[in-house]
């Protein structure tokens, strides 16, 4: 019997998780889809065709860009821009938010926040990366859209997900009743259901910390890699460090194995590195889903009211007891300079 079922024949089934749903994030969803399997294409061939290594441009967080990053930036606007469900595009890619005025968006109500391609450092050494977006509705659904529709706090999301191009690619997300994954079949062109309620263990024994930059990290944060590393059968340490420097592979096989992903403040870094609309929120909303928790080491990251489009903050995600146990040593952490 074909117990296949593809990404779109699930959104459809789970349309009745929202009783007045008409639709219209089914559709949001499916687009996102799309544009991914389209971006996977070009990312499976970096190597083979010219679109490998620098553009020659600067992104607005002054990293040079990758012609992939342009590339995947480009199609998944696209995608949003002729589905016609989203009036409001924020990415990491571009300094201020893309408007989305067409005839086909007039009624649009969701705003798409997006880092088209994460982790594109790891493009030419062939190391995973990833897509990472959030989904909110627009607040006032009988006015244009504004600033303030994309700067709410990540427990307004109605989704989010990540797409991971690795040794298989995935897209995997959510809205807000538990978290699926869905594993593309190259034959066939389509993301199955591979992953069905995705729940991160409660405990785990992977810790990943950029800890080239220990010295600089808040005294908190010291002590609890310190911990890590003692020896106690009890608690099965020392754990094992694992970091790929891909935030979205990195989480990713802390989801399925257990785990905690740190990137603290540093003096380097003094407000953190991650991005809060378009990086911390959608992986913690994910992570929250998926049982697990996300701080920025004094409140949830969902709680976090965004400022500006692309404010860094601290994160600490993953495995519930490791983020509490991690919690346990933050309590004197100093916010850094
Ligand atoms: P570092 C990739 O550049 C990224 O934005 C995330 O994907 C990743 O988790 C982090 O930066 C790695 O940063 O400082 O450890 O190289």
């Amino acid at each position: 019997m074909n117990t296949l079922k593809t990404l779109g024949q699930f959104i459809i089934e789970k349309q009745a998780d929202f009783p007045f749903a008409k639709g219209e994030l089914s559709r949001l969803l499916r687009d996102i889809g799309i544009a991914a399997k389209i971006v996977n294409r070009e990312v499976n061939k970096a190597g083979l065709v010219d679109i490998l290594g620098n553009a020659g441009t600067m992104n607005v967080q002054g990293e040079d860009q990758k012609k992939l990053d342009i590339y995947a930036n480009e199609q998944f606007i696209a995608a949003l821009r002729t589905g016609g469900e989203c009036c409001v595009v924020a990415s990491e890619e571009n300094d201020e938010c893309v408007y989305i005025e067409s005839e086909i968006s007039k009624n649009a109500k969701y705003i798409v926040a997006i880092d088209p391609l994460d982790g594109s450092s790891n493009i030419e050494v062939n190391a995973a990366i990833g897509t990472v977006f959030s989904i909110y509705r627009k607040i006032n659904s009988d006015q244009k859209p504004t600033i303030e529709d994309v700067l709410q706090p990540g427990n307004k999301q109605v989704a989010a997900g990540y797409v991971i191009y690795g040794s298989s690619t995935m897209l995997v997300y959510t809205t807000g009743k538990g978290v699926n994954g869905f594993t593309l079949d190259p034959s066939i062109g389509e993301f199955c259901l591979s992953h069905p309620n995705m729940k991160i263990p409660k405990d785990g024994t992977i810790y990943s910390i950029n800890e080239g930059n220990y010295v600089h990290f808040p005294k908190g944060v010291k002590d609890y890699i310190k911990y890590c590393q003692v020896e106690d059968k009890e608690t099965s340490r020392p754990y094992t460090s694992r970091y790929i420097g891909s935030m979205v592979a990195d989480i990713h096989r802390n989801l399925i194995k257990g785990g905690i992903f740190l990137y603290p403040v540093s003096s380097a870094y003094p407000d953190g590195k991650l991005r809060l609309v378009y990086e911390c929120n959608p992986m913690a909303f994910i992570l929250e889903q998926a049982g697990g928790l996300a701080t920025d080491g004094y409140q949830r990251i969902l709680d976090i009211k965004p400022i500006e489009l692309h404010q860094r903050a601290a994160i600490f995600l993953g495995s519930e007891n490791m983020v509490l146990m991690l919690h346990s040593f933050l309590k004197e952490v100093k916010k850094v300079g």
